[in-house]
């Protein structure tokens, strides 16, 4: 199987996150990409590819373009008024508040943002634009042709919506791979969300589409970030109606709960017909990961990558979390490797 991936995340690097009401180091860190190509290269999975740069159009497919300029003009404007650190919203539109743009730039990062928890620096923009060219150069090797492709993208993309960021995310990865599937000629398509945490922007971005399926695998938002998306009964809407399937799991679930899960999303694609199958990578569902509950083991990811295998689709593998960094090359590889073995 090829990687896709570019140095370019580590101009990516928040300073801090909020966390149990403390000013923490931020967990979305660059080692975590550097131990994942790290164990690329010593299980010999593949080339390791650097991405193409297809422009700014395939990503304007998801993300809206006001939302674009304003992401990618934040920091000079930061930098003009004297900011010093990261820029990082304290303000959101919620209820009872209009929603409109306002003027001043912490205005509008409150606007296009849910949460304090994606920090702009200085190469922020830039390495999220390499990290969605990644994943779309992984996506033209499976529309040239091959089985399966390895996006290494960072930062993670599955939290962010059409003008949202937040979750570590900016530019949601998965989703401007599935719709360029769909762009050049594969009406089905298939999103696997296996990240511990549920794919709020992904599930918004598809929500009212029949074009794109959406399953997603993760900690019950009753408990759990994202908290106000992710529930059972949220099944798509108009066209997109019967296309969106969530399964929450409590705290504490390990393989044999998260697998049961696992066939329930699987038949769904099937059924659904998919053609072509996007894997949001998450592997923040390790025991030992550090904001996360639940408990799978590293031989689970193979187990894993097997099952998934097993739905005979083309499938392209995308990187969302997993912060348990002396883990995380292995248990995602691990899904690569299971997939490759299931495959042959
Ligand atoms: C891509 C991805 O995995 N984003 C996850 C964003 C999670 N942000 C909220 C983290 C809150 C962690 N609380 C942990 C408490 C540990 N005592
Ligand atoms: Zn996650």
């Amino acid at each position: 199987m090829l990687t896709f991936y570019s140095d370019d995340h580590h101009l990516h690097h928040g300073n801090c996150e909020l966390i149990d009401g403390q000013l923490q180091p931020c967990f979305e860190k660059p080692q975590r990409a550097d131990h994942i190509l790290a164990r690329v290269k010593d299980r010999q999975l593949g080339e390791v590819r650097a991405p193409k740069d297809f422009g700014r159009a395939p990503i304007e497919r998801i993300h809206s373009a006001a939302y674009l300029d304003f992401f990618a003009g934040a920091w000079d404007r930061w930098q003009a008024q004297g900011g010093q650190g990261d820029l990082l919203p304290y303000t959101w539109p919620a209820r009872t508040l209009r929603q409109q743009l306002p003027a001043s730039l912490h205005g509008q990062l409150g606007y296009y943002s849910f949460d304090a928890g994606a920090p702009i620096t200085a190469g922020t923009w830039q390495a999220a634009y390499s990290a969605a060219q990644v994943a779309l150069s992984a996506q033209a090797q499976i529309t040239q042709g091959a089985h399966s492709a390895f996006a290494l993208c960072r930062p993670p993309g599955h939290h962010a919506a059409g003008d949202v960021m937040g979750g570590y995310c900016y530019l949601n990865n998965a989703a401007i791979a599935a719709q360029a599937f769909i762009d050049q000629g594969r009406p089905k398509v298939a999103i696997l969300d296996v990240d511990y945490h549920h794919g709020n922007g992904t599930q918004d971005i598809f929500y009212q589409r029949n074009d794109v399926l959406f399953a997603s695998i993760h900690g019950d938002p009753a408990a759990e970030f994202p908290f106000f998306l992710g529930y059972p009964d949220e099944r798509g809407a108009g066209a997109g109606e019967g296309c969106n399937f969530n399964y929450p799991l409590p705290a504490g679930s390990g393989w044999a709960t998260w697998a049961a899960a696992l066939e329930q999303a699987c038949q769904r694609i099937s059924d659904y017909g998919a053609e072509v199958l996007v894997v949001s990578l998450g592997v923040d569902t390790f025991k030992d990961d550090p904001i996360s509950q639940f408990k799978l083991d590293s031989p689970d990811y193979l187990t894993m990558g097997k099952r998934i295998a097993a739905l005979g689709l083309p499938t392209l593998f995308v990187m969302e979390g997993g912060y348990a960094v002396e883990a995380i090359g292995v248990n995602a590889v691990n899904v690569l490797e299971g997939f490759e073995a299931g495959t042959s």
